[in-house]
């Protein structure tokens, strides 16, 4: 029997101390480089927290798989057995232009179906943390169930480079998505965002391309709160593909879709 109060336990423990390990960095140079565009960064801090934590992992639950943004982890194509997937800072842009407004972002998942997700905003020490189907909890407070929202009540989060064009949604019906809102937002950490989606500071989050880390916690968190993650199409995300997402409660998911994304 997988005990899970004993992981949550660890994971805890790690959060906090990676907290620590962040902040020393802190005060020393950085070393950046980019990914796959010049957006798309990484630091030597993101690679030695996913390290971090993969150790720690491996060390105490050998059993377990693990997929990391950073590649510390295994190749894992199938969900079977106990699967961490680990964003170890969602944000970098955030983290190194602002150091804040960046998070560790964890899903635990057995034989795909979802269990833990932690969503650590490392700077302000706050955790939003879902146990699937049993809470979810901002630091040690429950997050109360999601209300639905209007258009023209709602805040939508949505990153600037999507409002010029991308291949998915053509930017009119985006543009007219935002003037019909009260106001947009953009975090730049995909994690918090959903984070803020689920408890009411943002009503929607919309981003046309997240990979499986970005998404794996803040999934279960919206989820567990009666709210709905889709592609930017309506269609169901799948744990190990990158895809286009689409986050809010329920009444405001079924307008957007119908009055912006699918006409
Ligand atoms: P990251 O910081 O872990 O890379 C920024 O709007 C959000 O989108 C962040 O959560 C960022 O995660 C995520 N993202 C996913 N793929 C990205 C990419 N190729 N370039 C920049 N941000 C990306
Ligand atoms: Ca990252």
């Amino acid at each position: 029997m997988t005990n899970w109060k004993q992981i949550d336990t660890y994971v805890r423990q790690w959060l906090k101390e990676a907290r620590l390990r962040i902040f020393d960095s802190f005060q020393k140079t950085l070393d950046i480089q980019t990914k796959s565009d010049r957006n798309d960064l990484v630091t030597n801090i993101d690679k030695e927290t996913e390290e971090f934590f993969t150790k720690n992992i491996a060390a105490n639950f050998p059993d377990h798989h693990i997929v990391g943004e950073e590649g510390f982890g295994d190749t894992i194509d199938k969900t079977e057995g106990i699967l961490w997937i680990i964003d170890p800072i969602d944000g970098t842009v955030n983290f190194v232009h602002q150091q804040r407004n960046f998070a560790i972002s964890i899903g635990i998942y057995e034989n795909g179906k979802g269990r833990l997700g932690y969503i650590y905003d490392v700077v302000h020490d706050e955790l939003y943390f879902v146990e699937s189907g049993k809470g979810a909890y901002f630091n040690d407070t429950p997050i109360a169930k999601m209300a639905d929202t209007k258009v023209s009540d709602a805040i939508i989060g949505i990153n600037s480079s999507w409002l010029i064009a991308n291949r998915h949604i053509p930017i009119s019906n985006l543009h007219a998505l935002v003037r019909d809102s009260r106001a947009a937002r953009s975090i730049g950490a995909a994690s918090l965002e959903f984070a803020y989606v689920a408890t009411g500071r943002l009503d929607a989050y919309i981003s046309m391309r997240l990979s499986p880390w970005d998404f794996a916690a803040g999934r279960l968190l919206v989820e567990e709160l009666g709210g709905v993650v889709t592609t930017v199409k309506g269609e169901l995300l799948q744990t190990l593909k990158s895809s286009t997402v689409f986050v809010s409660n329920k009444g405001l998911h079924e307008e957007i879709l119908k009055q912006y994304l699918l006409k």
